[in-house]
């Protein structure tokens, strides 16, 4: 008893913090991405490849976690960007707190764009709200095409889906089909979009982040109420 009443608090504590976070990132008119995908499944790639299109079109800003090493940091900087590096130690997943002192050493002011990459994990990032306004699920083709039905949670709450590498299809036993009906059965409607971020092939998904990011410049203007936060146990989370 005492044990989930810790976690209870624990998270309440995270929702707090995220939806602080979130007042802010909408203060300031940025559109917010929870990036969340496997170790190597391409996350910081299709980061390279949108920050090279788009950085002259808008200000984007990027937080990257991972346990160790400031390397994900170097290859995004290398592209222009301005960028956080959080190193979890130990920890497996980002937390609000951690992404509050990260917004700390960014200017919102000057940003249309946020983009998290969380630590390369497809289960418990899945949990925490950080403040974002949308979290985007990537999976890639290597992985093989069960992955979504083994990670139910992150695909019912995704309100994007990734799937990369596509370019390697023709290498590994992968069935489209397949990933999208079970796709279809945990979240359905929701929108998935096929690309390869080291072609790059990334038209779709460029268009979705800079209709999104209008968006949300557009609500700042109107001053539309900030949702509440979305932290939920995963055996919770639907
Ligand atoms: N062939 C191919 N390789 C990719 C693609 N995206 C990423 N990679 C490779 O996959 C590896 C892991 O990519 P990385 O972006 O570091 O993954 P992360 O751990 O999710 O950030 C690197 O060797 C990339 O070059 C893709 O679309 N196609
Ligand atoms: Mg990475
Ligand atoms: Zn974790």
């Amino acid at each position: 008893m005492t044990e989930i009443r810790i976690v209870q608090n624990v998270l309440k504590h995270n929702d707090e913090i995220a939806a602080m976070n979130r007042q802010r990132l909408r203060d300031a008119g940025v559109f917010c991405i929870d990036l969340i995908g496997s170790p190597g499944c391409g996350k910081t790639s299709l980061l390279e490849a949108t920050l090279r299109r788009l950085h002259s079109r808008i200000n984007i800003g990027i937080i990257a976690g991972d346990l160790a090493t400031d390397r994900d940091a170097k290859r995004i900087q290398a592209c222009g960007a301005k960028v956080v590096q959080i190193n979890t130690g130990k920890g497996c997943h980002l937390d609000a707190n951690q992404v509050r002192h990260a917004l700390d050493e960014i200017d919102l002011a000057g940003l249309d764009l946020l983009i998290i990459e969380n630590v390369g994990n497809l289960i418990c990032p899945v949990g925490f709200d950080l403040g974002q306004d949308a979290k985007v699920g990537m999976f890639s083709v290597c992985e093989g095409d069960d992955k979504a039905a083994k990670h139910p949670h992150l695909v019912r709450v995704a309100d994007l889906l990734l799937l990369n590498k596509t370019d390697l299809m023709k290498y590994v036993r992968f069935h489209p089909a397949t990933f999208r009906e079970d796709v279809e059965k945990l979240n359905p409607g929701v929108e998935m979009i096929e690309l390869s971020a080291t072609e790059p092939k990334i038209d779709r998904w460029l268009d979705w982040l800079l209709s999104k990011t209008q968006a949300a410049h557009d609500l700042t203007s109107a001053d539309i109420p900030v949702p509440v936060g979305t932290t939920k146990e995963l055996s919770d989370a639907r």
